[in-house]
């Protein structure tokens, strides 16, 4: 049972059967092969939410009046595969009970789990990556659910559209979707990326966000930083876009590798998450009911799209 809150917020904002959002922690590092620390993500992220105020200037909302459920975290560890099913059934479970459910990692090989319950509820689904990586390999060290991995599933079963991508290994060219995939070098000369990203993606759309996407100017704490990455503003104007034009059905955040001496990359993700809601939510009053419209009758779909590379 959780006694803490979602960036302290009253009871009243905080009970499960009146909360619109669902936040469930998932502090998970178990195949990270560099830095480790990003089981320490969650914490530093909720512990940075605290010290955030709570009114959004640019949309004129105080988006924590819609709910927000702080769940006990997903704390299965025994294997990479376990941890995969136990955010994959935790996740599923509050789509069903109707929430607006988010999830903050860990590091990436999380997502296969949240994005097997998002895609199993919702049809035609979109997976939209910000991500600094491709994490398209089948298999990597042993485990398909390995961080190198945490795609590859939505690869296959979804329509992912890949954003900010600047490194790859080559045999994750086999399996890209070259169309579909914005690479940092191009989109720094390109300003229609943003347009004919979201002119790809069905009505459906859930986001995972690798904080690794962001330039490691204002992102230094995560396990693997490139240079060359996403701004704040522009990041924000694409997520804006997105939400306004389509049906966010959920999201999750991951790779936060808190660095006791810099705190500014918890304050971002914490911003990030509440900038998410704040766009969510902008047109709906705190009193307003919430559908978040999860298909009951289709438990599982776009399984047809699934097609086994044995080449790979
Ligand atoms: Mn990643």
């Amino acid at each position: 049972m959780q006694t803490k809150t979602y960036a302290g917020i009253s009871e009243e904002f905080s009970k499960l059967e009146t909360a619109k959002i669902v936040l469930i922690p998932v502090p998970y590092d178990g195949t990270s092969t560099w830095q480790k620390g990003a089981d320490k993500g969650p914490d530093a992220f909720l512990d940075a939410s605290e010290n955030m105020e709570l009114y959004d200037i640019e949309t004129e909302t105080e988006v924590y009046k819609q709910g927000v459920y702080l769940a006990d975290a997903v704390t299965e560890n025994s294997s990479p595969e376990s941890m995969v099913d136990a955010v994959h059934q935790a996740t599923k479970n509050y789509i069903k009970k109707n929430k607006f459910v988010t999830i903050f990692g860990g590091e990436h090989s999380i997502s296969i789990g949240t994005i097997r319950a998002f895609n199993e509820m919702y049809p035609s689904l979109t997976v939209l990556q910000l991500d600094a990586h491709a994490d398209l390999r089948k298999e990597y060290e042993g485990s398909k659910c390995n961080h190198a991995c945490a795609l590859y599933e939505a690869s296959q079963t979804t329509n992912l559209i890949q954003v900010g991508i600047r490194s790859m290994d080559i045999i994750e060219t086999t399996v890209m979707d070259k169309e579909r995939t914005y690479f940092a070098h191009e989109m720094a000369l390109d300003d229609t990326w943003m347009d004919t990203a979201v002119d790809q993606m069905t009505e459906n759309v859930f986001i995972t966000i690798d904080l690794d996407v962001f330039d490691p100017s204002i992102m230094p704490s995560t396990g693997t930083p490139e240079p060359g990455g996403l701004l704040w503003y522009e990041t924000l104007e694409f997520l804006k876009q997105v939400f306004t034009e389509k049906n966010v059905v959920g999201f999750d955040i991951v790779e936060l590798c808190p660095n006791k001496n810099e705190k500014s990359s918890d304050f971002l993700a914490a911003k990030l998450y509440y900038k998410m809601l704040s766009y969510k939510f902008e047109n709906d009053e705190a009193e307003d009911d919430y559908d978040n419209a999860f298909n009951t009758l289709k438990e599982k779909n776009n399984s047809s799209k699934y097609n086994e590379d044995d080449e790979y």
